[in-house]
């Protein structure tokens, strides 16, 4: 084992909170849903039991319409904005009323595979039955409340909810948000980090007005799907789900379920995705769905493609020419967002800098692809950047600076995973 392994397991043990992983624990002091499916790839490596309490943690805080959180206020911390109070969901555990990227599926199908190469399949059988259930609720509603037409995208009502907050996917579609009411509320987020890395005010205020339009609605999902002001067809979660959907269904099958409903979700999305292709930009991304625009934006959810199976010639012609532009502008693969994009910025969170979990999904997805050369790209400069850099949030793509919280738990979990 390496001294980094050492480390990454050191991290991820301090910030275990009995049962969950905090992101850091004094910017991100909750559980947060996406960060939490990551983080059980880390414990897998070390502790299979950890692993799978992780992801049932997670599902405790699961509505019973399916819903899952992006984040369980399991105990009070006034170290983040806005707290449970502001989202008033009105559920115990105290939740936000969004959601998050379902890389949980993936993750699940991931210990799955391990426990039993590991001959401990009949053990873990019954703990993957109950999370199996637990998921295809989860993927029902998406299907139910994130994409009413069938259409085969996932339509983010936040941007939070996509993971990537400040990316500038978001900008034009955010515009028409009324934030003439959100009021005065003090940022915890510029008080732990430097400002230029974070999102500026008139994002939180357009955060927080979104916030406030669920709340009024009382986190009715069928209601703000209806009539939310911020509606955008999200390139990463689409790609996201319909991965977790191709592993929900190979574990529906090693659980002797029926997966007549996940294969439906998969042709939908196989159907319908092609949306998110803009043809005069030549890249997957984002839909503007009140005004049918693409952001037109490459960024690194864009590369996703790969990862959601998707095999289409032309296409990835297209997305291997753009990795390999940007391949020789930047040191470290793969920036958040294009450098050629005069948007790009190299420390703003979504606009420039790396992550080690999306770089896990792009590496997997080209490696599955047979892009062997640019995976393995991807993967030796994640590794080179947790090498010279520490465990950060994220990173600088041209000098390999961390970006954001340090001790971070899902890079720890990735570095394990990927060098194990
Ligand atoms: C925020 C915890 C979360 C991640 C998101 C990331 C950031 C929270 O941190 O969002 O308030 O900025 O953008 O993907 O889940 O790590």
């Amino acid at each position: 084992m390496t001294q980094d392994s050492n480390t990454a397991r050191a991290i991820l043990k301090a910030n275990d909170r009995g049962g969950y992983t905090v992101p850091n624990g004094r910017v991100y002091p909750f559980q947060w849903n996406w960060d939490s499916a990551f983080v059980a790839l880390g414990f897998d490596t070390f502790d299979r039991d950890r692993a799978w309490t992780e992801i049932e943690t997670l599902f405790r805080a699961q509505w019973p319409d399916g819903f899952v959180p992006h984040i369980v206020f399991w105990q009070e911390d006034d170290g983040y904005f806005p707290g449970p109070g502001v989202w008033d969901s009105g559920r115990t555990p105290p939740t936000s009323g969004i959601t998050q990227p379902p890389v949980a599926a993936t993750v699940v199908r991931t210990l799955w595979d391990s426990a039993a190469a590991a001959g401990q399949s009949e053990h873990y059988r019954p703990r993957a039955q109950a999370l199996f259930d637990r998921l295809l609720g989860w993927h029902r509603w998406f299907a139910e409340h994130r994409d009413a037409n069938r259409s085969g995208v996932v339509v983010a009502m936040h941007p939070w909810e996509t993971g990537r907050d400040n990316s500038p996917e978001w900008d034009v579609p955010g515009v028409p948000i009324d934030v003439s009411n959100v009021g005065e509320y003090t940022r915890r987020d510029t008080g732990h980090l430097d400002a230029k890395m974070r999102p500026t005010k008139l994002e939180y205020d357009r955060y927080l007005a979104l916030v406030q339009f669920g709340r009024a609605a009382g986190w009715d999902h069928a209601a703000i799907a209806r009539s939310n002001p911020f509606r955008v067809a999200d390139v990463g979660m689409s790609m996201i789900l319909l991965r977790a959907n191709r592993d929900l269904l190979a574990l529906a099958q090693a659980l002797g379920r029926n997966g007549d409903e996940i294969a439906r979700w998969i042709a939908d999305a196989e159907a319908g995705i092609h949306i998110l292709w803009d043809a005069e930009r030549r890249t997957w991304c984002s839909r503007d769905l009140l005004t049918g625009r693409h952001s037109g934006y490459v960024t690194s959810a864009s590369f996703l493609s790969f990862y959601a199976g998707l095999r289409d010639p032309e296409r990835d012609e297209a997305m291997m020419a753009h990795f390999d532009r940007i391949a020789e502008r930047v040191r470290y693969m793969v920036p958040s967002l294009d450098p050629d994009d005069t948007g790009f910025q190299m420390i703003r969170y979504w606009r420039g800098p790396v992550w080690a979990v999306v770089n896990w999904m792009i590496g997997q997805g080209l490696a599955e692809a047979g892009h062997e050369a640019r995976a393995k790209r991807v993967r030796s400069d994640t590794l080179a950047l947790i090498q010279g850099s520490g465990f950060y949030e994220a990173f600088n793509p041209l000098d390999g600076s961390g970006s954001g919280g340090d001790d971070f738990s899902w890079t720890a979990a990735i570095a394990l995973a990927w060098q194990t």
